[in-house]
């Protein structure tokens, strides 16, 4: 009885130990990248960086990726789109997320 139970201590130990390792399987296997999707929202312009590309956005919810209302930075497909653009606009965007990188893809004013 005592042999068969710290066979089946070694067993469990040797499991958990070989969880972690699974786990990072798991992950590598989830980094084969989700398909980009589509989402709208709008917000207002809380920085800009030309240089870098990014605007940062305090933003509504977005329906589509059941994101709520936050503060974050995105990067602009095409370094033009930062015309027109300053601190305190509101602005309407539409963009492709990919897990939380999100990177607009059409931007305008709209206050
Ligand atoms: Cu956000």
């Amino acid at each position: 009885m005592t042999k068969l139970l710290s066979i089946l201590f070694a067993t469990a130990v040797g499991l958990t130990a070989m969880l972690p390792a699974h786990a990072t399987d798991m992950g590598m296997a989830s980094t084969a990248k989700p398909a980009a999707q589509m989402a709208h929202a709008e917000g207002v312009i809380k920085a800009l960086d030309a240089k870098a590309g990014t605007v940062t956005l305090a933003h509504g919810p977005v329906q589509e990726l059941k994101w709520p209302a936050m503060t974050m930075t995105f990067k602009l497909t095409k370094p033009e789109l930062v015309k027109g653009l300053a601190i305190g606009k509101k602005v309407q965007f539409e963009f492709q997320s990919q897990g939380m990188a999100a990177v607009i893809t059409a931007i305008k004013v709209i206050g």
